[in-house]
């Protein structure tokens, strides 16, 4: 059993049907939705601004190899192309932290692989990640190698305020009721 946060983004296109097809792709196994956020493009890549949501979602069967698979068939069914690093997708899903749920005891995966690195080592930089997923998982911590663990809060006091500003909520919707 995993549970994972997924990061998605968009920044081609139609933005708001592309993270909608992350929602009904995932369907029952969607915990929480966060809202829908208004992003300037992180990275130095000149290009549209994004529109970035977190998941929660959970699947027993799902191993973290297998989100990650998945995550990158969304991504080509939305027509992504590979490209400029950092530069305009039409669909970004990141797989950004997992655990194992143990009877009642949740377990952090941690993992080196460059391939997939967890958690993802850039997510507490980034004001895009943690402004939406502090709104699903307020009492989330975040343990990055090399650090201390820290509050999803504490992590985003650490940025730029003027980044964590421009993170601005939209009242679009993905369409998802618990
Ligand atoms: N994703 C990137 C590069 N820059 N900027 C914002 N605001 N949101 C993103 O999701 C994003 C980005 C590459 O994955
Ligand atoms: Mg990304
Ligand atoms: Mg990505």
């Amino acid at each position: 059993m995993t549970r994972v946060v997924l990061s998605i983004g968009s920044n081609l296109g139609d933005r708001l049907a592309h993270l909608r097809s992350v929602v009904a792709a995932l369907g029952p196994r969607l915990v929480a939705v966060s809202s829908v956020y208004s992003t300037p493009p992180w990275g130095g890549v000149p290009q549209q601004d994004y529109l970035n949501a977190v998941l929660v979602a959970e699947d027993p069967a799902l191993e973290p190899s297998d989100w990650l698979r998945l995550g990158q068939q969304l991504e080509q069914a939305a027509g992504r192309v590979r490209e400029v690093r950092w530069g305009a997708r039409t669909l970004d899903v990141d797989l950004v932290f997992a655990e194992q749920r143990r009877r009642d005891a949740r377990v952090v995966v941690r993992s080196l692989d460059p391939v997939l690195t967890l958690p993802h080592p850039e997510a507490h930089h980034r004001a895009f990640v943690l402004v939406p997923w502090l709104e699903v998982d307020p009492d989330a911590e975040l343990e990055v190698t090399g650090a201390a663990a820290r509050s999803l809060r504490e992590w985003l006091s650490a940025l730029d305020s003027a980044e964590v500003a421009g993170v601005r909520r939209t009242e679009l919707t993905l369409g998802w009721t618990p």
